[in-house]
């Protein structure tokens, strides 16, 4: 199966406008864009008179509150969806097409498949729907979103504009990584001349975090090793470094982009003991000629994702498993 759309936007806002009831969820530990998509598409079609279930699968991180406070979100644990979950005409999959991103849900799509549209951008993703949306030069799923909801009969009002704004800038970093294209900006100036205030979201985005977060980050920059003539670097943070400063596991996010600060590095792995799974991987690679491909490194490990941004979660030892990406590291040719 090929990764890559087999039906158009407009066959998909035809197919929401006749259905009457409609479920929308996306990947484990929802991010901006995913939550930013979710609310918007879930709010658009509720405006259609639609009804809308919207599921997530925690945790939802705390600087997303704007967005999680303003509508009714279920919240999946491990146990999987409600029994009394129903049959809705459409399943709207947002961000993520992988069965690995949606492992709590998956005894209940498997049998709806029919019925599951799956909108994301990422280069790879499974065969778990029948209609698929693919775009992977959009910067966040939330660019297709909005493209979709202007097929819809529906008029954006200020939280499905803020939702999308918050996708885009999450999936970004506010407009700077090398996913952003005038595109990208265009529904950017849209967005803000429709009343969107980018400095206010910017605040309660990036600047809300704890304490314990800035504790963490003393402790993954305190473990970092420069390999390959100093062209790649690696972060380790142990279960301990979260026990010790109180941080929690989701509150990593961003880390592995501080090294990218130094001139020479070209590729920064983040290497994540947890308490009770894998080891989590997370890469990213700097734009420009000769760029590493992260998703590539990262299928190596058994993950995926996107070529400047990837991850993989890897069975065995913190120790081992630092070892191989090292290795991996070390074998990347970077003139
Ligand atoms: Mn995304």
């Amino acid at each position: 199966m090929k990764y890559e759309s087999n039906c158009t936007i407009d066959q998909i806002a035809e197919m929401l406008q006749q259905a009457a009831s409609v479920l929308i969820t996306t990947h484990l530990k929802p991010d901006g864009d995913a939550l930013g998509s979710l609310v918007a598409m879930g709010a658009a079609l509720e405006r259609m008179g639609k009804t809308v279930q919207r599921w997530v699968m925690p945790p939802v991180p705390d600087n997303l509150s704007l967005l999680r406070d303003d509508v009714a979100l279920t919240e999946i644990g491990e146990a999987g969806p409600p029994a009394d979950a129903g049959e809705p005409d459409r399943i709207v999959v947002l961000d993520t097409g992988s069965w690995s991103q949606l492992e709590p849900l998956c005894g209940y799509l498997e049998p709806r498949y029919d019925r599951i549209i799956v909108i994301d951008h990422h280069l790879r993703g499974d065969d778990l729907s029948a209609l698929r949306y693919v775009d992977s030069t959009a910067a966040a799923c939330c660019e297709i979103a909005a493209a979709l909801i202007d097929q819809l009969p529906v008029e954006p009002d200020a939280l499905i504009r803020r939702a999308l704004f918050v996708g885009l800038a999450s999936d970004t970093g506010w407009f700077r990584f090398s996913n952003t294209t005038a595109q990208t900006h265009e529904l950017a100036a849209r967005l803000l001349r429709a009343g969107v205030d980018h400095a206010e979201l910017y605040a309660q985005l990036e600047q809300g975090e704890r304490p314990e977060k800035l504790r963490l980050l003393i402790r993954a920059l305190d473990s970092l090793q420069l390999c390959n003539g100093g062209k790649a670097a690696v972060m380790t943070l142990r279960s301990s470094d979260f026990a010790d400063t109180g941080a929690m596991p989701e509150e990593t996010e961003r880390f592995v982009d501080v090294p990218q600060a130094v001139r020479d590095v070209r590729v920064v792995a983040l290497v994540t003991e947890q308490d009770d799974g894998p080891v989590r991987l997370s890469l990213r690679s700097k734009p420009g000629p000769g760029a590493i491909n992260v998703s590539q490194l990262a299928q190596q490990f058994g993950g995926g994702g996107h070529a400047r941004a990837a991850g993989a979660k890897v069975d065995g030892t913190l120790e081992t498993v630092r070892e191989r990406v090292i290795a991996a590291l070390a074998a990347l040719s970077m003139d």
